[in-house]
């Protein structure tokens, strides 16, 4: 592939579909296939070219579907294989693609592999999975084989009664991580994970923890960053192995480059650029892009994520600029994202949520979006400015496994500090993954139109949807949802500006205001966003040529105005 080649899965918007909280078609309270599928011409009419589906497969869903226990069958309440199939030609038919997640660092502690592993030390299937007999500390004192921390809080070790050995699991305990060492465990995973679903018509697949796979030899312990505890955070150790990048290609050889796919990989904890290119490279097929976590990991505590610590303006300005720059002169190719399903709200994170702020605050964050390079991601909700769950919300009200063990963690280890359940709490209201997984806002009806279970969806309903739902955004010209709209079909129309053009940012310090150009050959256009409530001048950087308006998120400007509204965004074309 050639620098420029321009290929659907570089030029087109992908919009992620969180299963249990799209649309509920049964009444039991959870989304489904069916719901989905009941969805797919609103999908279409947004603009999107491609839909991303989080795990629909079977699962005990102790991490939402991250913890598979076939790969070859779908979580019952869902809907079947068979409606999968039919999502995937009602996609086709329309021109939409569709990719899935792929989760193979780790199966369930439910799937039959491990199942089979866990039985004896003989086992055929022992070495799929990663077993390490104890260390034994003073007074013979039991302990795992290193310190490694979970990212679900304690140890990353499970102790096994039965065969008197521990199981790793980077995540939660029923989660065991694969032993991909083992070649013929590797082929199985080819196989049922991704062939699988590749006969059937899938387009690609999102990658789940893509750098984990290859683990450190040996073992070794962390380093200790967080004192007074035993585990440690290790993901310098366990993320981008030795042979990571021999895995990545094998499986490209193998299955991938049978198909007309794309593949789109999580990289956390990988700072460094060089090292990002290197799975990236059209030459040496890896993977075709990946998401690197800096923009949303902005404000994460360093040793504990729920420790927020808050950020500047120019941080975050400071991460777009290295992310959209980094495949300037290469083969490479980047993405565009501030919102997942691991992450609270991009109008709540980046900007205002208060009533009077967050229709303008969302459209200015789809208009800066929208100008990035690389493959844009579009996660559910964000189209209509969903926000994070209210601040009067307590902890029994989220459900996610990471936020819960941190905070029973933390509150226990500080003796049950009322500071430290506060600083906490405030945490998980703007870093908790339970904010993207609030049911979906289809319309003012009871439980925002997403179920019709008398007794509410499986998550509770934000108490604002009767002001911020898709139907109410329909048809009202200056919707949230209409800018989304106008974007993405700007964003197709110049295309080569927004998805393929050059990044340059400018007054980089400027704790208030983002302005940044995209050029591509003689073609220029200046991006302004105001990220504060207040007016702030706007002066013209030094851009030669004539300033003409594309699209304000304000009503009424021209573009000649010289102060910026409270989170005004305009894109200006240079001629
Ligand atoms: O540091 C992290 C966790 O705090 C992340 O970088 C982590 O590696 C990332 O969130 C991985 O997420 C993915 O895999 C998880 C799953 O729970 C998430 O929902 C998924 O996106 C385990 O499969």
């Amino acid at each position: 592939m050639t620098v420029t080649e321009r290929v659907w899965w570089k030029d087109g918007t992908v919009y992620q579909i969180y299963p249990a909280s799209y649309k509920d078609s049964t009444g039991d309270g959870l989304g489904d296939i069916p719901g989905i599928i009941s969805k797919i011409d609103y999908i279409k009419d947004l603009g999107v070219d491609i839909v991303w589906l989080s795990p629909m497969y079977e699962s005990p869903q102790y991490d939402m579907g991250y913890d598979i226990s076939n790969y070859e069958a779908v979580h019952a309440p869902y809907g079947t294989v068979a409606d999968v199939e039919a999502l995937i030609s009602d996609c086709h038919s329309r021109g939409i693609r569709l990719i899935l997640d792929l989760v193979i660092n780790h199966t369930s502690d439910q799937h039959a592999w491990f199942k089979e592993s866990r039985t004896s030390k003989m086992n055929a299937k022992r070495d799929w999975y990663i077993w390490r007999p104890a260390r034994y500390g003073a007074e013979g004192r039991r302990m795992p084989p290193n310190n490694w921390r979970s990212f679900f809080s304690g140890s990353a070790w499970q102790w096994d009664e039965e065969t008197q050995e521990y199981y790793l699991h980077l995540f939660a305990e029923q989660q065991p991580d694969l032993n991909w060492e083992n070649p013929v465990t590797r082929k199985a995973i080819y196989d049922s994970a991704i062939e699988f679903w590749l006969k059937k018509g899938v387009d690609g697949f999102r990658v789940d923890t893509v750098n984990m796979y290859s683990k450190p030899p040996g073992l070794p312990d962390a380093p200790i960053s967080d004192p007074g505890v035993f585990e440690q955070p290790a993901s310098m150790l366990f993320c981008n192995g030795p042979r990571m990048h021999e895995f990545l290609r094998e499986m490209n050889q193998l299955v991938l480059n049978k198909y007309d796919t794309m593949t789109v990989g999580e990289l956390p904890h990988t700072p460094d650029t060089a090292h990002v290119l290197r799975y990236i490279g059209s030459n040496d097929r890896q993977l075709d892009m990946v998401f690197q976590f800096d923009i949303v990991d902005l404000g994460q505590g360093k040793t504990n994520k729920y420790q927020f610590e808050g950020y500047a303006l120019s941080d975050l300005k400071a991460v777009v600029e290295k992310w959209q720059s980094f495949i300037a002169g290469t083969d490479a190719w980047t993405t565009a994202f501030c919102e997942n399903h691991d992450q609270g709200r991009s109008v709540s994170r980046y900007a205002s949520d208060l009533p009077q702020w967050r229709e303008r605050s969302a459209k200015m964050l789809a208009l800066m979006m929208c100008a990035m390079t690389g493959t844009l991601f579009v996660y559910q909700g964000q189209e209509i400015g969903m926000i994070n769950a209210p601040k009067d919300w307590s902890i029994e009200d989220y459900k996610d496994i990471e936020s819960i063990n941190y905070y029973n963690s933390a509150v226990a280890r500080s003796g049950n500090d009322p500071a430290v359940r506060d600083h906490v709490m405030k945490s998980i209201q703007i870093l908790g993954r339970d904010h993207a997984r609030l049911p979906m806002q289809w319309d003012a009806t009871a439980y925002s139109g997403f179920t019709t279970n008398k007794n509410g969806a499986w998550m509770r309903t934000h108490d604002e949807y009767k002001s911020i739902n898709v139907a109410s955004q329909l048809n009202k010209s200056d919707s949230v949802l209409n800018f989304w709209k106008k974007m993405l079909s700007l964003r197709k129309e110049y295309k080569d500006l927004f998805i393929h053009g050059s990044f340059k940012g400018f007054d980089m310090t400027n704790e208030k205001t983002f302005v940044f150009a995209k050029a591509f050959g003689k073609d220029k256009a200046i991006v302004v966003c105001n990220f504060t409530a207040e007016e702030q001048k706007f002066e013209r950087p030094g851009v030669n040529g004539k300033f003409e308006l594309l699209i304000s998120n304000v009503e009424g400007v021209d573009g000649t105005e010289s102060v910026l509204k409270g989170y005004e965004g305009r894109v200006y074309l240079v001629n």
